[in-house]
């Protein structure tokens, strides 16, 4: 594996999510792979789990590591091509991924979408002039469109908790206060789709994702009958791709509570978090035993590992 940035960087996901399951039963087996060798975590905008599951993970394989964020540390950076850079930002992207790529044998970039121009978040510039320029391995620690670590955990922990061989796994849209990114749950479809899993959408009118990643597979705008017989219910708000970045709905009853569970073959919450309380996800569920989002979080680790590995072998 070279970069890391979507599943089609895998060769066959479900043999890689079991290798992952492998590893977490031993930890530190390839605690000598990352001798001498350090990764470079570069944020462009806030993280916890993400920045310290990664850490972690690369310490289980001995790597060493950096961080920076670039909010707030750094300078603010030009990505636009052939510009007199006479404005507030003094450092080029290319000049800066190329250092970063002096200093680092793996790097991992959280860039995140603008969510103002479609075409150019969809375009994953920033992805994409770190692979070009920095001359090596890119893991991707979500980006304008996609967050291959946190799906890749999603999986790990379905296949952990699954209590049968093709469960049933709803993605729900829930609301929230700000426009964010379609990157979890444009990564979740391209995922589940790969492991087979019996997927069913849900989500307000205008809220379709692109076709790239449902695969075709129509939301439907009932939430209570896309939940019945459910085994895993992934719980999730994001902005509208059609009408690019913005908040169409703002209808609470799309929150997921206890009550809304009933009609579910038991069926367990995940969320990728940080998650508003009472907004996305009622307390009664993420205090109750249905919810997996602690146990999800945790593999995240896992999944920076098996990455993180396999690019070191
Ligand atoms: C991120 C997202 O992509 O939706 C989750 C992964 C880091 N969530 C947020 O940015 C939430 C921000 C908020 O204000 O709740």
């Amino acid at each position: 594996m070279k970069h890391f940035t979507s599943v089609n960087d895998v060769k066959n996901a479900r043999e890689f999510v079991a290798a992952a399951g492998e590893l977490k039963k031993d930890t530190y087996a390839f605690k000598h792979l990352g001798k001498n060798k350090v990764l470079g975590l570069i944020f462009m905008n806030p993280s916890l789990r993400t920045r310290l599951s990664t850490q972690r993970a690369a310490m289980n394989l001995g790597l060493d590591v950096m961080v920076m964020n670039f909010t707030g540390e750094g300078w603010a950076l030009e990505t636009r091509e052939g510009v007199i850079m006479d404005g507030d930002k003094p450092e080029h992207i290319k000049e800066a991924a190329a250092v970063i790529g002096q200093y680092c044998d793996i790097i991992g970039l959280r860039s995140f979408p603008g969510l103002e121009d479609r075409d150019r978040d969809y375009d994953e510039e920033l992805l994409k002039f770190f692979m070009d320029h920095s001359g090596k391995p890119v893991i991707s620690l979500e980006s304008a469109t996609l967050h291959p670590l946190q799906s890749l955990a999603d999986m790990i922990t379905i296949e952990e908790f699954k209590k049968t061989r093709r469960p049933k796994v709803v993605l729900t849209w829930a609301p929230h206060p700000k426009a964010l990114p379609q990157s979890v749950p444009n990564s979740f479809l391209e995922w589940a789709r790969k492991m087979d899993y019996d997927l069913t959408i849900a989500h307000p009118p205008g809220y379709e994702l692109h076709e790239r990643f449902t695969g075709g597979l129509e939301g439907v705008n009932d939430q209570y009958s896309a939940f019945e017989a459910a085994d895993f219910i992934y719980v999730k708000n994001w902005s509208s791709y059609r009408d690019y970045g913005k908040i169409l709905s703002t209808d609470r009853n799309w929150m997921v509570s206890l009550e809304k569970l009933r009609n579910t073959n038991d069926a367990r919450i995940m969320h990728c978090l940080p998650v508003r309380r009472n907004m996305v996800i009622a307390d009664d569920v993420l205090d109750s035993d249905a919810s997996l989002v602690i146990e999800e979080a945790g593999n995240r680790i896992y999944a920076a590992q098996i990455v993180l590995k396999e690019i070191l072998t």
